[in-house]
């Protein structure tokens, strides 16, 4: 316990956390304070950490329930629920399914009603360059926001359309069907209010459809705004991954995005854990997910809101 070390890694957000063996069961005191920095520093990075699968489990569960992935229940790992496999590798002779996740600004699972409280990933093999991540404080976003805007987008609510995440166009179309039936469009507020922290922040990312209310050019012009907001560079923390890093977000005032720059033949494999989170949407009329014409989508939308 006295050996914890959480040293800031990042200007806007990022500590790395040493002197603790993740593969032992933690002490209550030892989980505190790894939650606390958790709080403070939104990402939390625990090098040297060769986790087998249970002991990844093992530890995530300190940090609540775990995921069991249904919202795209083709992607995990064959003997364990509870792992994603984010990969490059052939998998049962096929290029996977996961090859490109994360390719644009997000927040874990927006498009259900039950974002992520934040996620585990496990660096087990990487490129010998590039496939770095990167995260954003959503908390600076909203707060550095004018108070005039602040006040306008306060009660806005966005939709959040699983068919927005990259990359599904090179998926095998049958799962990424499988997907869309499962995840119908879901309202969430822009403005969250974190449960532990009580701050408030940002949640936008580029897997927003409009936001209620608006024609869709305020919507666009609007969203365009905020994501280009949240996306400065003074929020961002980029993480160069060696293997047995293990990387910890707070998901619920954190978004980010797994960078393409490398060579894609070259082995990379993340295994993440999942931590449930709350219920903060609203999924959308089921037939808002079978149309896509926008403005019968908008109307819709506006009947229901
Ligand atoms: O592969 C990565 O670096 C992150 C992918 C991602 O977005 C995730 O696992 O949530
Ligand atoms: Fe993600």
């Amino acid at each position: 316990m006295s050996t914890l070390q959480v040293k800031p890694i990042g200007y806007a957000l990022g500590a790395e956390v040493t002197g603790v063996d993740l593969r032992r069961p933690l002490e209550p005191a030892l989980k505190d304070a790894i939650n606390d920095a958790w709080l403070r520093h939104l990402v939390l990075v625990f090098p040297g950490q060769d986790l087998s699968t249970n002991e990844q489990i093992a530890f995530s569960r300190c940090f609540g329930d775990l995921d069991k992935h249904e919202f795209q229940p083709r992607y995990t790992h064959p003997d364990h629920r509870e792992i994603l496999l984010v990969t490059n590798k052939l998998i049962d002779g096929k290029p996977s399914d996961t090859r490109n996740t994360g390719r644009n600004w997000h927040t874990d699972l927006t498009f259900t009603s039950r974002p992520a409280k934040g996620a585990l990933l496990l660096c087990r093999e990487k490129p010998p360059v590039g496939g770095d991540t990167m995260f954003a404080n959503m908390y600076l976003a909203y707060e550095t926001l004018s108070q005039r805007m602040r006040a306008f987008i306060d009660d806005m609510e966005a939709i959040h359309d699983a068919s927005l995440v990259k990359g599904l166009e090179q998926r095998d179309p049958e799962k990424v069907a499988d997907m869309k039936r499962r995840n119908p469009p879901v309202a969430h507020k822009v403005v969250q209010t974190h449960p532990e922290t009580g701050r408030r922040s940002l949640l936008v990312g580029q897997r927003i459809r409009g936001i209620i209310g608006l024609s869709d050019a305020e919507s666009a012009a609007l969203l365009g705004f905020l994501n280009e907001h949240a996306e400065s560079p003074e929020f961002i923390y980029r993480h160069r991954w060696t293997v047995n890093d293990l990387v910890m977000w707070d998901n619920r005032c954190t978004q980010h995005i797994a960078l393409p720059d490398f060579d894609q033949r070259q082995p990379r494999l993340m295994l993440r854990c999942s931590l449930q989170g709350e219920v903060t949407g609203r999924v959308l009329e089921p037939a808002a997910a079978r149309t896509d014409d926008r403005e019968a989508l908008m109307q819709m939308l506006a009947a229901v809101a």
